[in-house]
C-alpha cells in the first residue's frame, strides 16, 4: 500500500499584508492537487480546511505582552495550535501531513506538530529568510517570522505554541534565498543554518544544491520538513504571490528541485511533512501559481515525465 497523504487546508491570511492567500487552499485544490498526487502514486485524503475566522472580525493588535509589532499574533497562535495538533495526529496515524496555506505563518504550526516526536530537519524553499521576530520585523507580518518562531528567537522564546525544541539550526537549509532584511542577514551569517542563495544555484545548478540541502536536513534528524513558499519562484512563473521578488527559480529548476527531494525520499524515506504556502489567487493569472503549487507537490511525491 502506498503512502497516505492527508491534505490539511489552512486558509489563513493573518500573516500577510496583501489579502487573498486565504483562498490558496481552494485554488490549489481546483488545480487538481488530489488527482495529481494520485497519479504520483500516493493515496490522498482531503481533510478539508481548518476553521479560520476572517481577519476583519479580529483585532490585529491582540496577542499578549511580547507581541511587539506582530499583527494578529493571537489569531496565528490559535490557528497554529490547532494545526500542530492535526499534524501530530496525522503522523500518529501513519499518514503524511501536507499543509496547504495560507500565508507562511502556517509553517509554525506544521513544524511544531511534526517535531513533537522527532528531531526535524527542514528545507526552506523561499525568496525570503523568514527570520524576523516581533521585535525586529519591519512589516509586523508574521509570514516573515516562521523560522524565528520555530527556533524560539526573541519574544518567541516565551511562546511554547511556536517554538519547536526538536528543530535545530544546523538541520535547516535555505534554498533560493534572495530577499533578506539587514538584521536577518546578520542572523543568517551568525547562525548554524545553511543558506543556498540564488547565486549558489546559478553557480552549481539546482540539483547539486538540493542534494546538499538534503544532506544538511537529514544529518542527525528523524525526518525532513519541506516548506515551499511559492515566491521562491520567479514572478514570471508564479505571479500569484503577495511579495514577488525578481530573479527567482524557473519552472524547470523548481521541478528539478522537488524531484531531487522525491528521489532521496524513495531511497531513504526522508520526508516527514510539507507545506505549500503563499499562493494568492487574487493576484494570480489563470490559476497558474496554484497549478504550479499542485504540480510541484506531485513532483515531491514522485510524479515523473516517464
Ligand atoms: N522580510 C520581510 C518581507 C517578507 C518576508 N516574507 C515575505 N515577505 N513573504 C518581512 O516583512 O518580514
Ligand atoms: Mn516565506
Ligand atoms: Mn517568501
Amino acid at each position: 500500500m502506498g503512502t497516505t497523504v492527508r491534505i490539511i487546508g489552512a486558509p489563513m491570511d493573518y500573516g500577510a499584508d496583501r489579502r487573498g492567500v486565504d483562498m490558496g487552499p481552494s485554488a490549489i485544490r481546483y488545480a487538481g492537487l488530489a488527482d495529481r498526487l494520485e497519479r504520483a502514486g500516493v493515496d490522498p485524503i482531503d481533510a478539508g480546511d481548518l476553521d479560520i475566522p476572517r481577519a476583519e472580525e479580529r483585532d490585529p493588535d491582540a496577542g499578549g505582552p511580547n507581541r511587539g509589532n506582530a499583527k494578529f499574533l493571537r489569531e496565528v497562535e490559535d490557528v497554529c495550535t490547532r494545526l500542530s495538533d492535526r499534524v501530530a495526529q496525522t503522523l500518529a496515524n501513519g499518514e503524511f501531513p501536507l499543509v496547504v496555506g495560507g500565508d507562511h505563518s502556517v509553517a509554525i504550526g506544521s513544524m511544531h506538530g511534526a517535531a513533537r516526536d522527532a528531531d526535524l530537519g527542514a528545507i526552506w524553499f523561499d525568496a525570503h529568510a523568514d527570520l524576523n521576530t516581533p521585535e525586529t520585523s519591519p512589516s509586523g507580518n508574521v509570514h516573515g517570522m516562521p523560522l524565528a518562531a520555530t527556533l524560539g528567537h526573541g519574544a518567541f522564546a516565551e511562546m511554547e505554541w511556536a517554538t519547536a525544541p526538536r528543530v535545530r539550526e544546523e538541520s535547516i537549509a535555505y534554498v533560493g534565498l534572495r530577499s533578506i532584511d539587514e538584521r536577518e542577514r546578520e542572523l543568517v551569517r551568525e547562525s548554524e543554518m545553511t543558506a543556498f542563495t540564488m547565486a549558489d544555484i546559478d553557480e552549481r545548478g539546482m540539483t547539486a544544491v538540493v542534494e546538499d540541502a538534503l544532506d544538511v536536513a537529514t544529518d542527525g534528524t528523524d525526518g525532513v520538513h519541506v516548506s515551499l513558499d511559492l515566491d521562491w519562484l520567479d514572478p514570471k512563473a508564479a505571479p500569484g504571490v503577495g511579495t514577488p521578488v525578481r530573479g527567482g527559480v524557473t519552472y524547470r529548476e523548481a521541478h528539478a528541485a522537488l524531484e531531487t527531494v522525491s528521489e532521496r525520499h524513495d531511497s531513504e524515506g526522508v520526508l516527514r511533512s510539507m507545506d505549500v504556502v503563499e499562493v494568492n489567487p487574487i493576484l494570480d493569472e489563470g490559476n497558474e501559481t496554484a497549478t504550479l503549487g499542485a504540480e510541484l507537490t506531485a513532483s515531491a511525491f514522485g510524479n515523473r515525465i516517464l
